[in-house]
């Protein structure tokens, strides 16, 4: 593991001298030693649980649709040494009062931020009704539509609970997927940042959300069509670089 720099040693040690002498030493441990709790969110098979993946693996295998979350789980990951513990939860409808039960959880547990993950409407799961979706190798523009609707309602789930700064730091929303999207990227940069999915936030807007694109893997549409071609392994590392700059700059910021 890369060694501190001297400075930074320094600056730890006046730190805790400082504490010890003001009386805040007790708090000034149980700061440092606190995990960083995220709520990831999001209906079902935008890829919640492979993005997490994605943050310890550089190359994760793909998850079959038929592998569901099926259950809240904690996931304990280290980001430039500051402990993470994300919540990946179930996204599918009937998991509501899962998803709701580990929210409240949470709101108890001092939560750092919210991460939502969404994908344009390119959801993959075995929940999800795919009937008409593809034809002549093409995806359904009325499918990526009802999607969509679904991501906008199942921010309604949270946003009420977790829309205010004092119980939420900050939200992120991570449009996963840009492998199959690339092509219309203004049109999905527009819809999460300033059109329908921004409104839709409701009180959540108060969080000053970020919206960054995202891809954990290269991979068909259900295995049928192709991704949009201009979207290469160097975008994914910088998608992914971004994505970690900016969950530690949101710490800082809480
Ligand atoms: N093309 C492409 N496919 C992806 C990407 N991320 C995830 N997938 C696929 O999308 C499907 C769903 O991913 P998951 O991570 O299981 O989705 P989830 O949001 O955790 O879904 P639930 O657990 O049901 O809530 C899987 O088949 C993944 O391999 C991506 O960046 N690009
Ligand atoms: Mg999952």
């Amino acid at each position: 593991m890369p060694e501190v720099g001297v400075s930074a040693a320094v600056a730890a040690i006046e730190l805790v001298q400082l504490a010890h002498k003001q009386g805040w030493f007790d708090r000034l441990i149980t700061a440092l030693r606190k995990k960083h709790r995220v709520l990831v969110l999001g209906p079902t098979g935008t890829g919640k649980t492979l993005f997490l993946k994605s943050l310890t693996e550089a190359v994760p295998e793909a998850i079959d649709l038929m592998s569901r979350t099926e259950f809240v789980d904690a996931k304990h990951i280290r980001i430039s040494k500051q402990p993470f513990v994300f919540i990946d939860t179930p996204g599918q409808t009937l998991h509501r009062s899962r998803r709701i039960q580990a929210i409240r959880e949470e709101m108890k547990n001092d939560i750092a931020g919210v991460i939502n993950v969404v994908s344009y409407g390119y959801h993959e799961s075995r929940a999800v009704n795919r009937k008409g979706a593809i034809a002549n190798g093409r995806v359904d523009k009325s499918f990526l539509e009802r999607q969509r609707q679904q991501e906008m309602r199942q921010l309604h789930e949270w946003t009420p609970l977790l829309g205010a700064k004092e119980t939420t730091g900050w939200l992120i929303t991570v449009v996963a997927k840009a492998d199959l999207w690339w092509g219309q990227r203004n049109q999905v940069r527009k819809h999460y940042e300033s059109g329908a999915y921004y409104e839709a936030l409701g009180p959540a807007k108060e969080l000053n959300p970020v919206v960054l694109e995202y891809c954990s893997v290269f991979q068909k549409f259900y295995g049928e069509v192709r991704m949009s071609g201009e979207f290469q392994d160097r975008d994914r590392d910088r998608a992914r670089a971004d994505i970690l700059r900016e969950i530690l700059a949101a710490i800082g910021r809480k």
